[in-house]
């Protein structure tokens, strides 16, 4: 038998994640004082300031406070969870500051933890963000698009043993036809998650376009199928933030990625807010 921290270690192989999620949503209840939230949303980079225009925050946890949860490891991201308000609806979500990725190398429990600690939460929607490359040269940095699907090049998968899910209209098309409500100039794209942490080579990024992709990044695939196999409605949200290797003729940089977010984010907020709100 291992000791409560021990199974609180999503390294573990004796950790059971969904007991680790059920630990981490009672933390989440006692924290925030309700006993459900109903909207997660998951902001990637570039949406660290896009949260903010949901509604009010009721309460702010460390995530390090939080069983299976770990600081932030990229800088721009924030190492807390937040209940907020969703408007005036009396719903409320919860907002993950920072995720963790699979290029950590904490495994991809750790990857889906806050997906499933969402579902345990009472959870039924999640929204998930990224800050990514763009393969179309009409998508200057600074542009929100909608995932319509992915190809997952990781190799990895949330699911573990014979657990065969469908993945038909994984991003789901009602959710996309509200935030289209929302904003009638968003495009859609499908959503190519490498493993990083490099970023492509320009043969890579001439792939991922030859496979069908229109977006690359490193996260979102494994969370979308953990929330699929929790039951979760999944909105995916892309902000390129940078034309993809060999699609602009500059370099890509970490800083390139953190302005286009700054430039963005009344948009993506507003964009953001608009849409949770009428989930
Ligand atoms: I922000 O161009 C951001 N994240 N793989 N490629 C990949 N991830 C990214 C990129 C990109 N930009």
């Amino acid at each position: 038998m291992t000791d409560t921290a021990a199974v609180h270690d999503l390294t573990d192989p004796a950790a059971d994640p969904f007991a680790v999620a059920e630990a981490a949503a009672a933390v989440i209840r006692e924290r925030t004082g309700v006993e459900r939230h109903d909207v997660a949303l998951v902001l990637g980079s570039g949406w660290g300031q896009a949260g903010d225009l949901v509604g009010d925050t009721l309460a702010t946890i460390e995530n390090t406070d939080v069983p299976g949860f770990a600081k932030a490891a990229v800088a721009g991201h924030s190492g807390t969870m937040r209940s907020v308000a969703i408007g005036d609806t009396g719903r409320r979500a919860l907002v993950y500051g920072t995720r963790t990725h699979y290029y950590e190398g904490r495994g991809v429990r750790a990857v889906v933890h806050g997906i499933r600690a969402a579902a345990a939460a009472g959870c039924t929607t999640v929204v998930l963000t990224n800050g990514c490359g763009g393969l179309r040269p009409e998508w200057s940095p600074g542009t929100p698009v909608l995932i319509s699907d992915h190809i997952n090049l990781t190799a990895a998968t949330p699911l573990e043993g014979a657990t065969f899910i469908d993945l038909t209209d994984l991003y789901s098309p009602r959710l996309r036809a509200l935030a289209q409500e929302v904003d009638p100039t968003l495009d859609e794209g499908v959503y190519v998650q490498f493993r990083g942490p490099q970023y492509e080579t320009p043969a890579e990024v001439r792939m991922a376009r030859t496979l069908g992709g229109d977006l690359v990044g490193m996260s979102t695939t494994l969370e979308a199928v953990a929330a699929r196999q929790a039951g979760l409605e999944i909105l995916g949200i892309s902000l390129v933030t940078n034309a993809a290797a060999g699609i602009s003729a500059t370099p890509l940089s970490h800083q390139e990625v953190i302005e286009a977010g700054q430039a963005a984010a009344e948009r993506c907020g507003r964009l953001l807010a608009d849409v949770v709100g009428l989930i």
